[in-house]
């Protein structure tokens, strides 16, 4: 019985997008029909606006032809535009570039079409298609035009002047004192409709430009309270209501599902220094409420970034900050011992600014692209790239070759049913991003998405009402959560296909690689999550982007 209730929902596990703040390009590794590639997606900046779409097939196949198209989840694939065809780049065999327009805002997807040898494969790709930024007008263009609309109000307050005086004069007839009034009285009327014409087209842009603000994506927000408990201290979340509404429509909560079998993964990092980082797993209380037990953290204020997937395929991140007082809660949270969650963890490294001070105990230096770096309990980890030099927008594999502690590569085990995980954090807390590795490819959530579409269901409909989906929704991460961890592993695992199972390169599972596309330049941090012997490990990166 109870297995019967899991087996349903674990098509709902396992998703491709990921949370972010401030990078919101889609990469996306997977199979399309017997062939892999690897897509970029750097959405529309702006809707309507165009997304551009690259697609690598490593194995450059003959003959297809490649076509994407955006599908609206509110719309389905009835109300879907017709493919637009991917362009083959001369030089770059396997490398197929395309541009798409998002016409709309709402939760999306782009469906990659590719027809081969008389059949058709598809594969979708779930992509936000939310307004992201709001541009100014450049300098360049704003003061010719500037220049241009004063030149038209005085022509237009001279023609309505003239219209009124000199027009109407009889022909070969002087000037007189009339029509020189009539001049001037034209002069004030055409002024007072030019700077009424004025007032309304600011008055109207203005309110367009509100119900643009409205559009634009924001990230959901939250209140952190930090309590005390005997046995440890409680990190409380509390939805901020009013940062659910999204243009017309408010992202439902209740709608949220399981992402490698955990409805919340929240991740603590100490602004400013970097050196504290935790990731933990919270329980739902209700639908607006969370809560998980603490690390002992020293204090300082911490960034609070905790991702949620929601039914729709979209991985969304809850921002949200907190801090522990030097005096007061210092106390209170080095109760040592504190348990945590059985996949919680946490780990210090050095502060960015360089400076070990407050901490102690097991503190990892952070690595350096290219250079060994120690790692707690004797392992240690290399970030192979061919050069120290990484450039904003273009398309990366960041490698890390994990070795055990005799040096040998290490034997990796799954982390939440993934090779491991990656949290990108840039200095000033701008983009964060969590990352899964490559060569882990769900089947099942491209299958929910390929069958809700085909079967012409569109947005809500037919879905429980929001209470009893996260009824069920709770149930099912009760049952999973009691399961022993072998048996949950190979069920998170279970629909997904591997793609480098058979790669010599890296045999033994030693590496991880996340594909991934730097949003902006500065300087990033990296923590790296792996399962080994049993215990988690972390490593931790810096890197330079230029
Ligand atoms: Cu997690």
């Amino acid at each position: 019985m109870r297995k019967k209730l899991v087996l349903p929902f674990l098509l709902l596990l396992l998703f491709t997008a990921s949370s972010h703040i401030g990078s919101p390009g889609v990469i996306y590794e997977g199979l399309l029909g017997p062939y892999r590639i690897l897509a970029n997606i750097i959405p529309a900046e702006v809707v309507p606006g165009i997304a551009r779409v690259t697609i690598i097939m490593p194995e450059n196949p003959e003959g297809i032809f490649l076509e994407v198209r955006p599908v609206y989840w509110s719309a389905g694939l009835k109300g879907t535009p017709k493919a637009d065809p991917m362009i083959a780049m001369p030089g770059e065999p396997g490398k197929y570039e395309g541009e798409l327009w998002f016409m709309n805002s709402g939760t999306s997807s782009v469906q990659v079409i590719m027809q081969a040898n008389g059949e058709t494969f598809e594969a979708v790709v779930p992509v936000m298609a939310w307004p992201t930024a709001k541009n100014s007008m450049t300098t360049e263009l704003g003061v010719p035009l500037a220049i241009l609309g004063i030149f038209l109000v005085i022509l237009m307050v001279t023609i309505i002047s003239s219209a009124m005086s000199d027009s109407i004069r009889d022909p070969g007839k002087d000037r007189n004192p009339t029509a020189d009034k009539r001049r001037k009285y034209g002069v004030a009327i055409g002024s007072v409709i030019m700077l009424l014409i004025l007032w309304g087209g600011k008055t109207w842009w203005d309110s367009e430009s509100e119900i643009y603000n409205d559009f634009l994506f924001k990230p959901i927000q939250a209140n952190s309270t930090v309590e005390a408990q005997p046995e440890g201290n409680y990190l409380q979340l509390e939805i901020d209501t009013n940062t659910l509404s999204q243009g017309k429509t408010t992202r439902k909560l209740s709608f949220i599902v399981p992402d490698h079998g955990k409805l919340m993964h929240l991740f603590l990092i100490r602004k400013g220094d970097l050196d504290v980082f935790a990731h933990l797993h919270p329980e739902r209380i209700d639908s607006l409420n969370f809560k998980v037990k603490l690390p002992i953290i020293p204090p300082g204020d911490y960034h609070v970034y905790a991702d949620i997937t929601r039914y729709t395929g979209f991985s969304e991140t809850i921002v949200s900050d907190f801090s522990i007082s030097e005096k007061s809660d210092f106390q209170l949270v080095s109760n040592p011992k504190v348990i945590l969650g059985p996949d919680d963890t946490y780990t210090f490294s050095n502060p960015v600014s360089g400076k070990i001070t407050s901490l102690d105990g097991d503190i990892m230096i952070c690595g350096k692209p290219g250079i060994k770096t120690d790692l707690a309990g004797g392992y240690s980890a290399v970030w192979e790239t061919d050069g120290e030099k990484f450039e904003t927008g273009a398309l990366y594999n960041l490698d890390f070759a994990l070795f055990d502690p005799e040096g040998k590569p290490a034997k990796l085990e799954p982390y939440l049913g993934m090779m491991g995980h990656a949290v990108v954090l840039k200095h000033d807390g701008t983009v964060y991003i969590h990352l899964h590795p490559t060569g882990n490819y769900s089947m099942g959530s491209q299958q929910m998405l390929l069958e809700r579409f085909e079967s012409g269901k569109i947005g809500f409909q037919n879905l429980p009402t929001g209470l009893s989906f996260q009824d069920s929704i709770d149930q099912v991460i009760e049952v999973f959560n009691l399961l022993p961890e072998a048996e949950r592993d190979s069920l998170l695992m279970g629909n997904m296909v591997h793609l480098d199972k058979n790669d010599p390169e890296h045999e033994g599972h030693s590496m991880v690689i996340f594909p991934y596309s730097f949003p902006q330049p500065g300087n990033y941090r990296i923590w790296v999550q792996v399962k080994i012997d049993g215990k988690i490990v972390n490593g931790a990166f810096d890197v330079e982007v230029d």
